[in-house]
């Protein structure tokens, strides 16, 4: 082998070493994201939820599938609002003495859970991007809403000034808000914000009139009841 061969051999490898440094860095360095949710009077907004989508591809597809719980306490839903990656599979245990029976229509997920009590059915797997609105066939008044999103940088306003979503690494994000409280075609326009440090904060104000928040009597999958 040539010299000349061999000082590029040694040049790439440099430049190898130079790359893993760099994205070492760049993992060390991953920020802290915050949003704040306002509604037109400056009020932070319960019941949002936040998802930064990455330009760059973000999936780690030999991570193990994540999981989650949507659980059922004093017939409610909880969280009332839930926020996972594409391909978490959720678990819907029933806490209470009384059988709920539980689905959903929605276009991203239609499953039923028939009448049941503790874990009796399997977790459902959420693969199709988009929001699956769930209620119960026994309590008209049980509802809840999972939000399923291509990233795994996301947080949820519920009862908090802002949402944090942590370990984000630098880069340009697309900063999307999805609220129940609006109609579906009435979501917040997204923003867009490049991750250069440690901690970025993006405030985003709602102008329309929102539903109030869900409460033990009203029925917020109809729509058109409001
Ligand atoms: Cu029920």
């Amino acid at each position: 082998m040539s010299g000349q061969a061999l000082r590029q051999i040694s040049r790439a490898a440099a430049a190898g070493w130079l790359g893993v440094l760099i994205c070492a860095a760049a993992t060390a360095n991953a920020a802290t994201l915050t949003v704040a949710v306002t509604d037109r009077a400056g009020t932070p907004v319960s019941d949002a939820v936040i998802y930064a989508v990455p330009s760059h591809n973000a999936r780690n597809d030999t991570a193990t599938p994540p999981t989650a719980v949507m659980d059922q306490r004093e017939k409610a839903f909880v969280p009332h609002l839930l926020v996972v990656e594409t391909g978490t599979a959720v678990e819907f245990p029933n806490h209470d003495t009384v059988g709920h029976h539980v689905y959903s229509f929605s276009d991203a997920k239609s499953f039923e859970l028939p009448l049941y009590s503790g874990r009796a059915h399997a977790p459902i797997v959420f693969d199709t991007p988009g929001v699956v609105d769930i209620g119960c066939n026994i309590h008209d008044h049980m509802e809840a809403h999972i939000v399923i999103v291509d990233t795994p940088y996301f947080g949820v306003m519920s009862g908090s000034d802002t949402a944090a979503i942590v370990d984000v690494p630098p880069g340009q994000y697309t900063v999307h808000v999805y609220t129940p409280r609006l109609p579906p075609r009435s979501q917040p326009a997204p923003h867009s914000i490049v991750i250069t440090n440690s901690a970025a904060h993006i405030d985003i104000s709602i102008e329309q009139r929102l539903r109030p928040p869900h409460g033990r009597t009203n029925r917020s999958l109809e729509w058109s009841a409001y």
